[in-house]
Protein backbone atom coordinates (compact mmCIF):
# COMPACT_ATOMS: atom_id res chain seq x y z
CA UNK A 1 0.00 0.00 0.00
CA UNK A 2 3.04 2.46 0.65
CA UNK A 3 4.49 2.35 -2.71
CA UNK A 4 0.85 2.14 -4.48
CA UNK A 5 0.66 5.51 -2.64
CA UNK A 6 3.84 6.96 -3.37
CA UNK A 7 3.44 5.85 -6.70
CA UNK A 8 0.09 7.98 -6.65
CA UNK A 9 1.98 10.83 -5.21
CA UNK A 10 4.68 10.79 -8.08
CA UNK A 11 1.73 10.64 -10.72
CA UNK A 12 0.05 13.56 -9.29
CA UNK A 13 3.62 15.16 -9.40
CA UNK A 14 3.88 14.50 -12.87
CA UNK A 15 0.36 15.53 -14.08
CA UNK A 16 0.96 18.76 -12.00
CA UNK A 17 4.35 19.33 -13.56
CA UNK A 18 2.73 19.22 -17.35
CA UNK A 19 -0.46 21.03 -16.40
CA UNK A 20 1.80 24.30 -15.79
CA UNK A 21 2.52 24.88 -19.73
CA UNK A 22 0.40 25.79 -22.29
CA UNK A 23 0.44 23.81 -25.94
CA UNK A 24 2.85 24.59 -28.02
CA UNK A 25 3.35 27.29 -30.02
CA UNK A 26 5.31 27.00 -33.11
CA UNK A 27 7.50 29.99 -34.42
CA UNK A 28 8.79 28.19 -37.81
CA UNK A 29 8.86 24.69 -38.90
CA UNK A 30 11.83 25.60 -41.19
CA UNK A 31 15.24 25.23 -38.68
CA UNK A 32 17.75 22.65 -38.15
CA UNK A 33 18.78 24.44 -35.30
CA UNK A 34 22.43 24.56 -33.13
CA UNK A 35 21.87 26.77 -31.06
CA UNK A 36 18.88 29.35 -29.65
CA UNK A 37 18.22 32.19 -27.38
CA UNK A 38 16.44 35.25 -27.03
CA UNK A 39 16.87 38.61 -26.72
CA UNK A 40 15.09 42.41 -27.36
CA UNK A 41 16.98 42.83 -30.83
CA UNK A 42 15.17 45.77 -31.42
CA UNK A 43 14.52 47.67 -28.59
CA UNK A 44 10.63 47.69 -28.34
CA UNK A 45 10.78 46.02 -25.01
CA UNK A 46 10.00 42.70 -25.63
CA UNK A 47 12.19 39.15 -26.23
CA UNK A 48 12.94 38.53 -29.63
CA UNK A 49 14.26 34.71 -31.14
CA UNK A 50 17.70 34.44 -32.23
CA UNK A 51 19.21 31.08 -33.57
CA UNK A 52 21.49 29.45 -35.47
CA UNK A 53 20.00 27.21 -38.41
CA UNK A 54 22.02 24.55 -40.62
CA UNK A 55 20.92 23.74 -44.08
CA UNK A 56 22.89 21.84 -46.43
CA UNK A 57 24.71 25.25 -48.46
CA UNK A 58 25.21 27.37 -45.59
CA UNK A 59 24.90 27.94 -42.04
CA UNK A 60 22.71 31.27 -41.11
CA UNK A 61 22.21 33.46 -38.56
CA UNK A 62 18.52 34.31 -38.02
CA UNK A 63 15.99 36.40 -35.91
CA UNK A 64 12.09 36.10 -35.60
CA UNK A 65 10.72 39.86 -34.22
CA UNK A 66 7.97 39.41 -31.36
CA UNK A 67 5.25 41.71 -32.24
CA UNK A 68 2.71 41.41 -29.58
CA UNK A 69 3.85 37.84 -28.89
CA UNK A 70 3.63 36.70 -32.60
CA UNK A 71 6.83 35.96 -33.94
CA UNK A 72 7.55 37.48 -37.40
CA UNK A 73 8.72 34.84 -40.12
CA UNK A 74 12.92 34.50 -40.57
CA UNK A 75 15.26 37.98 -40.64
CA UNK A 76 18.67 36.83 -41.82
CA UNK A 77 21.50 38.41 -40.10
CA UNK A 78 24.45 36.40 -41.58
CA UNK A 79 24.81 33.56 -43.93
CA UNK A 80 28.70 33.06 -42.64
CA UNK A 81 28.71 31.51 -39.85
CA UNK A 82 30.06 27.88 -39.10
CA UNK A 83 28.37 24.89 -37.12
CA UNK A 84 26.57 27.55 -35.29
CA UNK A 85 27.09 25.97 -31.87
CA UNK A 86 28.35 29.65 -30.63
CA UNK A 87 25.84 32.12 -29.63
CA UNK A 88 25.52 34.66 -27.49
CA UNK A 89 23.31 37.23 -27.04
CA UNK A 90 24.78 40.73 -25.03
CA UNK A 91 25.95 44.32 -25.88
CA UNK A 92 29.00 44.29 -26.08
CA UNK A 93 29.91 47.43 -27.43
CA UNK A 94 27.80 49.03 -24.26
CA UNK A 95 26.08 51.31 -26.56
CA UNK A 96 22.71 50.31 -25.58
CA UNK A 97 21.54 47.31 -27.96
CA UNK A 98 22.07 43.87 -27.84
CA UNK A 99 24.94 42.77 -30.36
CA UNK A 100 25.33 38.83 -31.36
CA UNK A 101 28.63 36.82 -30.82
CA UNK A 102 29.13 33.87 -33.27
CA UNK A 103 32.00 32.20 -35.56
CA UNK A 104 32.17 32.43 -39.19
CA UNK A 105 33.57 30.21 -41.61
CA UNK A 106 36.06 31.89 -44.15
CA UNK A 107 36.60 31.22 -48.03
CA UNK A 108 40.26 30.11 -46.61
CA UNK A 109 39.08 27.13 -44.90
CA UNK A 110 39.59 29.01 -41.25
CA UNK A 111 37.30 29.65 -38.42
CA UNK A 112 37.01 33.41 -36.88
CA UNK A 113 35.10 34.26 -34.11
CA UNK A 114 32.81 37.50 -35.15
CA UNK A 115 30.06 39.41 -33.43
CA UNK A 116 27.42 41.38 -34.99
CA UNK A 117 27.19 45.47 -33.88
CA UNK A 118 23.38 46.12 -33.63
CA UNK A 119 22.81 49.90 -34.86
CA UNK A 120 20.00 50.28 -33.03
CA UNK A 121 17.34 48.56 -34.72
CA UNK A 122 18.17 45.24 -35.41
CA UNK A 123 20.64 45.45 -38.70
CA UNK A 124 23.90 43.80 -38.03
CA UNK A 125 27.44 44.79 -39.50
CA UNK A 126 29.89 41.93 -38.44
CA UNK A 127 33.20 42.87 -36.88
CA UNK A 128 35.97 40.59 -36.24
CA UNK A 129 37.19 39.46 -32.89
CA UNK A 130 40.74 40.38 -33.56
CA UNK A 131 43.22 37.77 -32.36
CA UNK A 132 40.84 35.07 -32.40
CA UNK A 133 41.07 34.38 -36.53
CA UNK A 134 42.05 31.28 -37.90
CA UNK A 135 40.54 29.09 -35.13
CA UNK A 136 41.19 25.23 -36.82
CA UNK A 137 37.90 23.83 -35.40
CA UNK A 138 34.47 24.16 -34.56
CA UNK A 139 33.97 26.80 -31.63
CA UNK A 140 31.64 24.89 -29.66
CA UNK A 141 30.49 27.46 -27.06
CA UNK A 142 30.47 31.61 -26.49
CA UNK A 143 29.76 32.66 -23.34
CA UNK A 144 30.32 36.85 -22.27
CA UNK A 145 30.57 38.32 -19.10
CA UNK A 146 33.33 40.66 -17.14
CA UNK A 147 36.17 38.47 -16.18
CA UNK A 148 38.76 41.06 -15.33
CA UNK A 149 36.11 43.19 -13.35
CA UNK A 150 37.14 46.46 -15.63
CA UNK A 151 33.48 46.93 -16.45
CA UNK A 152 33.34 45.90 -20.08
CA UNK A 153 32.43 42.31 -21.52
CA UNK A 154 35.43 39.81 -22.18
CA UNK A 155 34.56 36.31 -24.49
CA UNK A 156 34.92 33.18 -23.46
CA UNK A 157 34.81 30.29 -26.13
CA UNK A 158 35.15 26.43 -26.13
CA UNK A 159 36.62 24.98 -29.46
CA UNK A 160 37.32 21.14 -30.75
CA UNK A 161 41.44 21.61 -31.13
CA UNK A 162 43.70 22.57 -28.63
CA UNK A 163 43.86 24.51 -26.86
CA UNK A 164 39.93 23.86 -25.88
CA UNK A 165 38.98 26.87 -23.80
CA UNK A 166 40.09 30.47 -24.31
CA UNK A 167 39.15 33.67 -23.25
CA UNK A 168 39.43 36.73 -24.62
CA UNK A 169 39.72 40.34 -22.95
CA UNK A 170 38.14 43.35 -24.07
CA UNK A 171 40.91 45.93 -24.30
CA UNK A 172 38.04 48.87 -24.86
CA UNK A 173 34.57 48.97 -26.78
CA UNK A 174 35.02 45.28 -27.99
CA UNK A 175 37.58 46.72 -30.77
CA UNK A 176 40.78 45.42 -29.43
CA UNK A 177 41.32 41.78 -27.71
CA UNK A 178 43.53 39.98 -26.27
CA UNK A 179 43.36 36.44 -25.76
CA UNK A 180 44.40 34.20 -22.98
CA UNK A 181 44.64 30.22 -23.45
CA UNK A 182 43.66 27.88 -21.24
CA UNK A 183 44.61 24.16 -20.63
CA UNK A 184 41.98 21.67 -20.33
CA UNK A 185 43.31 18.42 -20.68
CA UNK A 186 40.34 17.23 -22.97
CA UNK A 187 37.81 18.28 -25.44
CA UNK A 188 35.67 20.85 -24.40
CA UNK A 189 31.80 20.84 -25.76
CA UNK A 190 30.74 23.76 -23.75
CA UNK A 191 32.37 26.22 -21.42
CA UNK A 192 30.25 29.03 -19.03
CA UNK A 193 30.79 31.77 -17.21
CA UNK A 194 29.49 31.43 -13.80
CA UNK A 195 30.33 32.45 -10.14
CA UNK A 196 30.44 29.05 -9.00
CA UNK A 197 32.19 29.54 -6.13
CA UNK A 198 29.80 32.69 -5.09
CA UNK A 199 32.64 34.99 -4.21
CA UNK A 200 31.55 37.81 -6.34
CA UNK A 201 33.99 36.93 -9.64
CA UNK A 202 33.55 34.96 -12.82
CA UNK A 203 34.75 31.96 -12.72
CA UNK A 204 34.92 28.87 -15.66
CA UNK A 205 32.35 26.17 -15.52
CA UNK A 206 33.59 23.52 -18.74
CA UNK A 207 31.94 20.11 -19.50
CA UNK A 208 33.91 18.03 -21.93
CA UNK A 209 32.29 16.42 -25.38
CA UNK A 210 33.35 12.60 -25.10
CA UNK A 211 31.60 10.13 -23.32
CA UNK A 212 33.74 9.98 -19.55
CA UNK A 213 34.29 13.75 -20.55
CA UNK A 214 34.94 15.74 -17.04
CA UNK A 215 33.54 18.66 -15.85
CA UNK A 216 35.83 21.25 -14.21
CA UNK A 217 35.62 25.05 -13.07
CA UNK A 218 38.42 27.20 -12.44
CA UNK A 219 38.84 29.88 -10.17
CA UNK A 220 38.71 33.60 -10.67
CA UNK A 221 41.74 34.45 -8.33
CA UNK A 222 40.63 38.52 -9.52
CA UNK A 223 41.58 40.13 -12.82
CA UNK A 224 40.87 37.14 -15.02
CA UNK A 225 43.73 35.45 -13.36
CA UNK A 226 42.39 31.40 -12.85
CA UNK A 227 43.44 28.94 -10.79
CA1 LIG B 1 11.88 43.11 -29.34
CA1 LIG C 1 25.47 47.18 -28.55
CA1 LIG D 1 36.33 43.07 -18.79
CA1 LIG E 1 33.99 33.38 -8.32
Amino acid sequence: MKSILVLSALLNCVIISFSQFGSPQLVTSHAHSRAITTGDLDGDGDEDIVYTSYTSTFDKLVWHENISGVFSSQRLISSDCYTGHALEVVDLDQDGDLDIISDQHNVGGVINLVWYENNGDAAFVQHYVDGVEGLGDVVSSADAGDFDGDGDFDILISTSDWPYVKWLRNNGNAISWTMFNMSPTNAVSNARMEDVDGDGDIDILEIGSFSGGSIKWFENEGAGIFN
